[in-house]
């Protein structure tokens, strides 16, 4: 049996925050907390934090904007960090409402009706909640039967997601399969940190999966090759989780949210990632030269040419390797499906292309794919 991705969908949340309102923030903040302990800074006892940059952060990640679901309060000095009104347990969820809006785009499609979906994966970095799974909440706004389940695997959460969705295709479990990455990333940021505020934005990406004979959309991409892996690092780390009030002193501690050494996150990532790609190219027996397209994962302009050049022997050329981080930020898993989602259209038969994913664990999925 042959699985296709058969749709996509995007979901853009309704907000966006540039460089420099995040700068301003952040500079702002800065100088309150210099003012607030100058004497403590003055005798050495605390260390002065050090202003952010519009044009750091363009240089060094590619990145310049970001959508959220939430802006207010992101840009406070008070508070830094979108506030989330609480919603009952009769409302959809954020996450959900998110997932729906691009489930419902894939399924637009890739000509299919609820009835047709009997199975859907939620795959992204963080749920909401742990229970009931956002998947199943999914499920049920949009009226399909079948079966749902949440998994994690950070930014490779999307390509393990249609790993799984294969499994269960050729495994018989299900017939329509449903992958969808509603990455509400944005509140897990640090906006208090240098390193890293700059970093992550909102989205939800979703696609379709089904056999190659019930497949009807107008553009469906057979997956020739797919292989997860992963390799255990905390360079890229949150110690966020259902334990965490346990330990009251703790509970709020910046190791609660995303922290990373970016630095060994780029030297480590890389070699790991060209090598699963020239792999899979080498098993699928394709040449990089006839390779359409690299839809690469989006956390830094500079890994994506990297990447691009090491596969192809030359730098990138047109949309060879589309980047969509400088509209986006990063979105976790989201990102290299975005890519996708956004440059497939001109694809024709035979086209082939390569969908990788990167990130925290260390994990990576890649995805070798040609237009039918
Ligand atoms: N403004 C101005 N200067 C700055 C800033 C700033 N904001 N930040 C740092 N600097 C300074 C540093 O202090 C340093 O100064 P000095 O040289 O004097 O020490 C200088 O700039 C250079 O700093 P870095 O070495 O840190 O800068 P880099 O060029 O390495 O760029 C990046 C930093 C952009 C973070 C880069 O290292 C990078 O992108 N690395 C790869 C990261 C990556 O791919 N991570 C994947 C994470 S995504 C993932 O797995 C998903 C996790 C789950 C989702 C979580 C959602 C919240």
């Amino acid at each position: 049996m042959s699985v296709v991705i058969s749709g996509s969908g995007l979901f853009t949340p309704p907000h966006s925050i540039s460089n420099d309102e995040l700068v301003d923030t952040f500079n702002q903040y800065v100088e309150e907390f210099n003012v607030e302990n100058s004497d403590a800074i003055a005798s050495g006892e605390v260390e002065a934090l050090k202003p952010s940059s519009s044009a750091f952060i363009e240089k060094a990640s590619g990145i310049k904007s970001r959508y959220v679901m939430y802006k207010e309060g992101a840009l406070d000095t008070k508070t830094m960090m979108p506030l989330i009104p609480e919603r009952s347990n009769d409302e959809l969820s954020v996450q959900a409402e998110m997932a729906v809006a691009a489930a419902k785009q894939a399924m637009q499609a890739a000509n299919k009706k609820p009835e047709d979906i009997d199975l859907i994966i939620v795959a992204c970095s963080y749920t909401q909640r742990a229970y009931p799974a956002i998947a199943i909440e999914v499920q049920k706004e949009l009226g399909c039967q079948g079966w749902a389940f949440d998994m994690l695997v950070a930014c490779s959460a999307a390509t393990f997601g249609i790993m799984n969705g294969v499994n269960a295709l050729n495994g018989g479990t299900a017939k329509t399969v449903l992958v969808v990455s509603p990455e509400f990333v944005f509140p897990q940021i640090n906006l208090r940190d240098r390193d890293s505020h700059f970093i992550f934005g909102d989205v939800a990406t979703a696609v379709v999966l089904e056999n190659q004979d019930t497949a009807t959309g107008d553009h469906c991409f057979k997956l020739l090759k797919t292989k997860p892996m992963t390799t255990f690092s905390n360079n890229i780390r949150s110690n966020f989780g259902h334990t965490n009030r346990c330990t009251p002193d703790t509970m709020l501690a910046d190791d609660k949210m995303f922290v990373q050494q970016g630095r060994k996150v780029f030297k480590e990532v890389l070699p790991m990632v060209c090598q699963l790609i020239e792999e899979q190219l080498a098993e699928a027996d394709i040449a990089a030269t006839d390779l359409k397209r690299l839809f690469l994962h989006q956390a830094n302009i500079n890994m994506n040419t990297f990447v691009a050049k090491k596969i192809l022997g030359r730098e990138p050329v047109g949309n060879e390797a589309p980047i969509i981080l400088d509209e986006f930020a990063n979105t976790a898993s989201a990102g290299s499906i975005i890519a996708f989602h956004r440059n497939h259209d001109d694809m024709v038969q035979g086209d082939k292309a390569v969908i990788c994913s990167f990130g925290a664990g260390y994990s990576a999925g890649c995805l070798v794919i040609e237009h039918l």
